[in-house]
C-alpha cells in the first residue's frame, strides 16, 4: 500500500468505528453486529502497530486503556462544580418554586429542565477543539482528580465530538454509572474469580473510575450521560438560550444523555414527573436516587445565580433512601422447602426503601463470608422495589469489641438433623427431608398452593398449625382430616372446616403438571411439570424414568434430571405419592395426537408480547400439545413467532430473518379451527 492508501484506509477505520459506536452508545440504533465492530477495531490497531505515526489521541483504540499511573494527579476546576439543594417532600419543591418566583418578581409557570438523577459518579470532560483532552473526578467541586485516562475508555464517551461548528473549548459535565445489568454480570464475573465483589452499582462505578490502570477500567461496563456544561468557548451551543437547548446540542455533537429527560411547567407537572420516574425507578436499566429540576431558560439562571455551594435554580427532589444503616441484633436460620438453611439478619428496624425493616436476607454462608459481618455490626441495608432486603456491606469503623462470628449451624435448627453441603452449591440443607417439621410445613403449602392443587381455604396460617399439632406428617394425610380434627382447632369454626372438606375433595379432581409440580422436586417449576408430563405421558413413566430419559425432555439438563430421579429413588417420597393415588388423586389421560395430526410436529415456536385472551403458559401449553417446541428467543431456527400486544425486539428480530409471525388472534383462530 502506498502512504496516501494507508492514511486513507485508516482514516475510514476510525469514521466507521465513530459512527458505529455512536449509533450503539449515543442513538440507541445499532446498525452492525458486535462481531463486525470488533473486526473493525482488530484492523485499527494492527495498522497503528505497524505504522505507529498514524495513531492519534482520538483513535478508537484509546478505548482499551494505557499504561498504568502511578497516582492521580489533581486539577482544579476553571468553574466550580456545584453540589444541589436536596428536597424530600412535595412542600420542597413548591417552596423550590415559590423562592424563584418570588426573586423574579414572577406569578408565572416557569419552564423546568427534569432530568432522572443518577446515583454514580459526577465527573468533568474538557474537549479542546473538538478532542477529548482530560477528565477529572468532581473532588471537593474545586479540585478533583486526573482521570482523563480512565474516563476515555468509557465506551460511550466519544473522544472526538461530531460535528462542523464545534466549540474552541467546551467542558462537558455528567455523571459515570454502571447500568444494573453491567453491575450484576460483573459481580458474577468476580465471585466467579474469587475477587471482591461491589454492594451495589454506584460503589462498582467509583471502584471502576478509580484504577490507576485504565485497562482494568476499560473492563467495566461504565457509561456516561451527560448533564450540564461548565467552560463554554464557541459553537452555536454558547448561544442558546435554554438548558434543553444546550443538551439537544451536546447530543448532536455526539454526547449520550439519559433517554428519560423532560420538560415540565410549574411545580405541578414537575411533581407528576417525578412520581412518573419513581414508579419506573425499579424498572430503569440504571440506578437513580432522585430528580433533578432546573430553571429552563438560562437568562433566568444567570440572574437566579447561587447561595454559597448550590445554584438557586436547581434543586434535586429525593426518593426515600434505598440504602441505610441500622445494627445486626442476631441472625436466625430459617429452613424452607427443599431443607435449604437461609441466614436471616434481624436488624434494629430502620426505615429504608419508603418502609420499616426489621429483616434482611445473608443469603449463605459464602455471603456471610464475604461479607466479614459479626452479630452487633453496624451494617447497610438495601432494600429496592419488592425485593427481600439485603444487608449489603459492614461499616467496619463502627465495630465493638463484642461483635460476635456468625457461626452456622452443623444441625438443623428445627429437627436436628445433619445440615449437609454438597461441594459444587453455596447451600447448606437439612437432611431431615419430611422429618424435618419445617420442610413439612413448606412442602404442604407448595402442594397446597394455587399453581399446584389449589386447596381453597389452606392457607399458610393452617397449614402450619395442622403440623404443630400432629395432624399431618406429609401433602397426603390432607385427605384424611375429619370434621372433628378440624372444628377442634383454635378459631376453626364449623362452615370453615365443611368448607375445607369440600375444597380438599374437588382438589382431587387434577392435571398430571400440577400433580408432578405439587410434588416439590427441586428445581421442577410449573413449566418443567408440563414438560415431563407431555413427554412421559404417565407418573408411572416418570417415576421409571432413568436421567437419559429424563435428559431428552424439552428444557430439563443434567441437574434438573438429577433432581427428578433421586426424587423418585426415594422411598418415602414414592410412599407419599402413592398415599396420595389412594386417597383418590386423580386426572385425566393426556390425550396426544399422532404425529401426523400434530401441526407443530418439530416446529420451534416463540411467543412475545401480552396475550389478552389467555395467559401465556396457556398458550404454551397448547402449543407443546400441538407438537412444537417453544423456546425463548428468535434465531433463525425459529420457525413461527406468536406475538402479542407489545412485542418488542423479538418481533423486529422475527422480521429482520422473515419468519412467520401471527397475532394472537390469528392462533386463537386457528385453536378454534381445529
Ligand atoms: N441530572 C443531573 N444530575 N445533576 C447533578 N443534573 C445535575 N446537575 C448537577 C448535579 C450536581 O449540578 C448542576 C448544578 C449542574
Amino acid at each position: 500500500m502506498t502512504d496516501s492508501t494507508i492514511v486513507a484506509k485508516y482514516q475510514e477505520l476510525k469514521t466507521s468505528l465513530e459512527t458505529f459506536a455512536h449509533q450503539y452508545y449515543v442513538l440507541d440504533a445499532p446498525t452492525v453486529p458486535d462481531a463486525q465492530y470488533d473486526r473493525l477495531m482488530r484492523s485499527l490497531i494492527k495498522l497503528e502497530q505497524q505504522y505507529p505515526s498514524l495513531k492519534t489521541p482520538d483513535s478508537p483504540s484509546q478505548k482499551v486503556g494505557g499504561k498504568p499511573l502511578s497516582k492521580f494527579e489533581t486539577i482544579a476546576h476553571e468553574i466550580p462544580m456545584l453540589s444541589l439543594d436536596n428536597g424530600f417532600e412535595d412542600e420542597d419543591l413548591k417552596a423550590f418554586e415559590q423562592r424563584i418566583n418570588d426573586r423574579l418578581n414572577s406569578a408565572e409557570n416557569i419552564e423546568f429542565a427534569c432530568e432522572p438523577k443518577l446515583d454514580g459518579l459526577a465527573v468533568s470532560i474538557l474537549y479542546v477543539d473538538g478532542i477529548l483532552f482530560q477528565a477529572a473526578t468532581r473532588g471537593d467541586g474545586q479540585i478533583g482528580e486526573n482521570i482523563t485516562e480512565n474516563v476515555k475508555t468509557i465506551a460511550n464517551v466519544p473522544l472526538r465530538l461530531r460535528g462542523e461548528e464545534l466549540p474552541s473549548r467546551i467542558e462537558v459535565r455528567g455523571e459515570v454509572f454502571m447500568p444494573k445489568e453491567g453491575f450484576e454480570r460483573l459481580n458474577q464475573t468476580q465471585k466467579e474469580q474469587g475477587a471482591k465483589t461491589f454492594a451495589n452499582p454506584r460503589n462498582a462505578a467509583a471502584g471502576s473510575l478509580r484504577q490507576l490502570d485504565s485497562k482494568i477500567t476499560a473492563k467495566r461496563p461504565l457509561r456516561l450521560y451527560a448533564y450540564s456544561v461548565g467552560v463554554l468557548e464557541g459553537g452555536p451551543i454558547a448561544s442558546v438560550k435554554t438548558h434543553s437547548e444546550r443538551l439537544a446540542c451536546l447530543k448532536e455533537m455526539g454526547l449520550p444523555l439519559c433517554p428519560d429527560i423532560s420538560t415540565a411547567k410549574g411545580s405541578e407537572q414537575c411533581l407528576a414527573y417525578f412520581k412518573k420516574i419513581g414508579e419506573m425507578r425499579n424498572s430503569l436499566s440504571y440506578d437513580i436516587d432522585g430528580v433533578v429540576f432546573k430553571v429552563d431558560d438560562l437568562g433566568l439562571q444567570s440572574r437566579l445565580g447561587f447561595v454559597s455551594k448550590a445554584p438557586r435554580w436547581a434543586m434535586a427532589q429525593k426518593f426515600p433512601a434505598q440504602e441505610e444503616m441500622t445494627r445486626l441484633l442476631a441472625v436466625e436460620f430459617q429452613v424452607g422447602r427443599t431443607g435449604a438453611i437461609t441466614p436471616v439478619a434481624r436488624l434494629e428496624p430502620v426505615f429504608v426503601g419508603g418502609v420499616t425493616v426489621s429483616n434482611a436476607t445473608l443469603h449463605n454462608q459464602d455471603e456471610i463470608a464475604r461479607l466479614g459481618v459479626k452479630v452487633g455490626d453496624t451494617v447497610v441495608i438495601r432494600r429496592a422495589g419488592d425485593v427481600i432486603p439485603q444487608v449489603v456491606s459492614v461499616v467496619e469503623n463502627l465495630r465493638t469489641n463484642d461483635a460476635q462470628e456468625i457461626v452456622f449451624p452443623k444441625a438443623c435448627p428445627v429437627c436436628d438433623s445433619h445440615v449437609e453441603r454438597q461441594q459444587s452449591e453455596a447451600v447448606a440443607r437439612c437432611t431431615g427431608g419430611l422429618v424435618c417439621s419445617a420442610q413439612r410445613k413448606e412442602a404442604i403449602k407448595h402442594f397446597a398452593s394455587r399453581k399446584a392443587l389449589d386447596i381453597d381455604g389452606l392457607g399458610d396460617k393452617l397449614v402450619e398449625q395442622l403440623v404443630e399439632e400432629g395432624l399431618i406428617h406429609n401433602p397426603a394425610e390432607l385427605f384424611h382430616l375429619n370434621l372433628a380434627q378440624l372444628t377442634a382447632l383454635d378459631r376453626f369454626g364449623d362452615k370453615s372446616a365443611v368448607n375445607l372438606l369440600r375444597a380438599l375433595d374437588a382438589a382431587k379432581q387434577t392435571t398430571l403438571p400440577k400433580f408432578l409440580y405439587a410434588l416439590g422436586i427441586r428445581e421442577v417449576g410449573e413449566a418443567t411439570a408440563r414438560n415431563l408430563a407431555l413427554h412421559f405421558l404417565t407418573l408411572d413413566a416418570v417415576i421409571k424414568a432413568d436421567k437419559e430419559a429424563l435428559i431428552e425432555v424439552q428444557d430439563v439438563g443434567e441437574i434438573v434430571a438429577h433432581h427428578i430421579y433421586e426424587f423418585m429413588r426415594e422411598p418415602s417420597n414414592i410412599a407419599i405419592i402413592n398415599a396420595l393415588v389412594d386417597a383418590g388423586i386423580t386426572w385425566p389421560d393426556i390425550e396426544v395426537a399422532p404425529i401426523e395430526e400434530q401441526p407443530f410436529a418439530g416446529k420451534t415456536v416463540v411467543l412475545t408480547g401480552t396475550l389478552s385472551q389467555m395467559g401465556r403458559s396457556e398458550a404454551k401449553s397448547k402449543l407443546q400439545e400441538l407438537g412444537a417446541k417453544v423456546s425463548g428467543s428468535v434465531s433463525a431456527k425459529t420457525d413461527l413467532l406468536i406475538a402479542g400486544e407489545k412485542a418488542g425486539s423479538k418481533l423486529s428480530k422475527a422480521s429482520e430473518l422473515g419468519i412467520e409471525t401471527w397475532d394472537e388472534q390469528a392462533f386463537v383462530d386457528f385453536l378454534a379451527a381445529r
